[in-house]
């Protein structure tokens, strides 16, 4: 048996850097044999034409098949795994109710795409940006396909989070756990260390220990840092982050199909957890059991903690709004 998974966008950035690793097998472990599909828009399918060529150059014993195509029924058809990648970025003077209506006009049509042509068992992870809303409004438009087979990407931030905490700490990135990401993945998302652990340890302990004023770094330094770390990078490197972003949206996927030992962070639909209104695709911690996200429950979250969130499911709550003013969902 194989795999099939189809990557839209696969001839941008992103897809450039996703692809050979899945190929590796570093998504779906090094006895899962893959067939790709890549689907780009006209203008794209050369590039991707082009990473097929370098994927068969790669000669990679998992790697039974590579098809390019800008025709989504036959990109999705029969897929078991979908990394939704290609999205429509946003141009100079852009509000972001045009930036929503270009990718509701890309989501939408891809979702029910995906409830026509895809495999029983597909799941959905959405990259491109807006990602919370583009997934809601796949998950919106794929009648007949479980609401909670698509999720957003917010790993991405969860792994800038544990990163920073590593540096702040002086300690090895792999000991930190239990980092949660809650919100939009945006500027207002927010990155939550009350549960989070470096060795078994409470992070906010360790983190006292060198500072006398933690929750001003968390307001001051941390959040911000995390939240505005894709700008930063764009800053830094003039263009926005590939390796890195390709990277966590592989670890999200392998975690989903393969389950997590621990919590991690995903974009998913709400059922009204903590508070946020039910049918949102929201950040929460989740762990993956059997191939699906549960939410992590019972978390006591302080006013702070409360306020912040409530600030970044507003924000959902307004893009979702301008999805529907546009007769969408
Ligand atoms: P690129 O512009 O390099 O690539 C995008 C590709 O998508 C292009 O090749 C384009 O032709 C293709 N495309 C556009 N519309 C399409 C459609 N309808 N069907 C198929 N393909 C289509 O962007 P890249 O740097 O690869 O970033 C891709 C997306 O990831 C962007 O929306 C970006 O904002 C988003 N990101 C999301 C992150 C996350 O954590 N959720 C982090 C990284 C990144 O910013």
């Amino acid at each position: 048996m194989a795999t099939t998974i189809t990557i839209t966008g696969a001839g941008g950035q992103i897809g450039y850097a996703l692809l050979f690793r899945i190929a590796a097998g570093d998504m779906l472990g090094p006895d899962e044999k893959v067939r790709l599909r890549l689907l780009e828009i006209p203008q794209g399918v050369k590039a991707a034409e082009g990473a097929a060529l370098e994927l068969h150059d790669g000669a990679f014993d998992l790697l039974e098949s590579v098809e390019v195509t800008d025709d989504a029924a036959t990109g999705f058809d029969g897929c078991n795994l979908a990394l939704l990648v290609g999205a429509r970025p946003r141009g100079p003077g852009m509000e972001r109710g045009d930036l929503l209506a270009a990718n509701a006009g890309i989501f939408g049509p891809q979702g029910q795409t995906i409830a026509a042509r895809a495999a029983a068992d597909v799941r959905v992870t959405v990259v491109g940006n807006p990602a919370n809303t583009n997934a809601l409004i796949a998950a919106a438009s794929a009648d007949g396909v479980p609401a909670d087979r698509f999720s957003a990407l917010t790993r991405l931030d969860e792994n800038r989070a544990r990163a920073q905490v590593a540096a702040a700490l002086d300690a090895p990135v792999s000991g930190i756990r239990r980092v949660s990401i809650w919100g939009n993945h945006s500027a207002t998302q927010f990155p939550d260390l009350a549960h989070a652990t470096v060795d078994g340890r409470p992070v906010l302990d360790a983190l006292g220990e060198r500072m006398d004023d933690v929750r001003g770094w968390l307001e001051e330094t941390f959040i911000p840092r995390v939240a505005k770390r894709g700008a930063e990078i764009i800053e830094v490197r003039g263009s926005s982050s590939v390796a890195s972003a390709a990277n966590a949206a592989i670890e999200h996927t392998r975690d989903w199909v393969a389950g997590t030992d621990d919590w991690t962070s995903a974009g998913v639909v709400s059922r009204g957890e903590y508070g946020v209104p039910a049918g949102l695709v929201s950040s929460f911690p989740v762990r993956a059991v059997g191939g699906q996200w549960q939410i992590v429950e019972g978390l006591e979250l302080d006013d702070w903690a409360r306020a912040r969130i409530d600030t970044s499911v507003a924000e959902l709550v307004e893009e979702r709004e301008a999805v529907r003013a546009l007769g969408v969902l």
